[in-house]
């Protein structure tokens, strides 16, 4: 049965997704994002306990090497709806989340097939031998700008032929944008580095509620820090804290859709194991970002 102790297939995930709707009916609904380039099924869930609710979507695994993210993202979603800690059934009770635990579906499928290394969409482009475009440089938001993306589509960081190439990422748009007035943050999941990324990516600019972003990101990383296995994050703007990346997540939702607390979270771990973070740190890492999620939330909802 599913749990934390390994990394799971597409397969599995949609599996648990299935049992979770199943077990907890009336809390949770499923989310039809849309499909990707080669058919599969993007699949959500949402968990709302009243009317109303702030809501808090979580993106992850767009990179579909990455898979502490879909790990998290699932153990998150169970914790939800399973935990007796005061401070989580708040958290769970009191907003509602919308969570993509696979959202480069096809991408994913890849990395357990054929090239565990595998970062991008598998959608062809038209003249190149090379296959997939970025899919966190597809969004229209500033895209192709001040060199934040590659026009090569042999390049790690391809934009594609143009914003929202990427069906994938056109799905999650219409979705986000069709519930944006019900959400005020937004967290794209990604690894490694421990950081965490507000906008923007595309300019050097700072955004006009830096100060607040700085605050909960602050919040998370303290907290996680202040756990037993002292894991440090740190936190800045994308651009100034990592490099130029443009057409993110974080830097549409927050420009384009008004989510003012938007964020990329690149998660464990620096670099010892990077992308291929050792199964035994899944449970370590779950805890430590719920840690960080609840006082990244509680600050947010103290700055209103
Ligand atoms: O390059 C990326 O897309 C992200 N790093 S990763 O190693 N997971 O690929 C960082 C993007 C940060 N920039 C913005 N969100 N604008
Ligand atoms: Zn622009
Ligand atoms: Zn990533």
């Amino acid at each position: 049965s599913f749990g934390w102790t390994r990394y799971y297939p597409l397969s599995a995930i949609e599996a648990f997704l299935d049992d979770i709707l199943t077990k907890y009916p009336s809390v949770t609904s499923a989310i039809d994002i849309g499909t990707s380039y080669e058919g599969r099924k993007i699949r959500g869930i949402k968990i709302s306990y009243k009317e109303g609710n702030p809501g808090i979507f979580i993106e992850s695994n767009i990179h579909a090497r990455e898979w502490i993210t879909s790990a998290t993202a699932t153990w998150l979603i169970n914790e939800l709806l399973t935990s007796t800690d005061e401070k989580v059934r708040n958290l769970a009770e009191n907003h509602d989340w919308y969570i993509v635990p696979v959202l480069n579906v096809d991408g994913f499928a890849y990395t357990h097939t054929t090239d565990r290394m595998w970062r991008k969409t598998r959608q062809p482009v038209n003249f190149s031998s090379c296959i997939g475009a970025d899919p966190n440089r597809n969004y229209d938001s500033h895209w192709m700008e001040n060199n934040g993306a590659s026009a090569n589509p042999c390049s790690e960081t391809y934009a594609g032929t143009s914003p929202f190439s990427e069906p994938e990422i056109k799905a999650l748009a219409d979705y986000v944008a069709s519930i944006k007035d019900r959400l005020n943050i937004m967290l794209a999941f990604h690894s490694y580095s421990q950081v965490l990324l507000s906008p923007y990516g595309w300019t050097a600019d700072l955004p006009s509620n830096f100060d607040d972003l700085m605050a909960v990101a602050k919040a998370y990383a303290d907290a996680v820090e202040s756990l037993p296995y002292g894991t440090v994050y740190t936190y800045g703007t994308s651009s100034g804290a990592m490099y130029f990346a443009s057409g993110a997540t974080n830097d549409w939702a927050y420009s384009e859709q008004d989510i003012l607390l938007s964020f990329t979270i690149e998660f464990r771990d620096t670099g010892r194991y990077g992308f291929i973070l050792p199964p035994i740190q899944i449970l370590p890492h779950c805890e430590e970002t719920m840690a960080g999620l609840l006082a990244f939330v509680e600050k947010a909802d103290e700055l209103g």
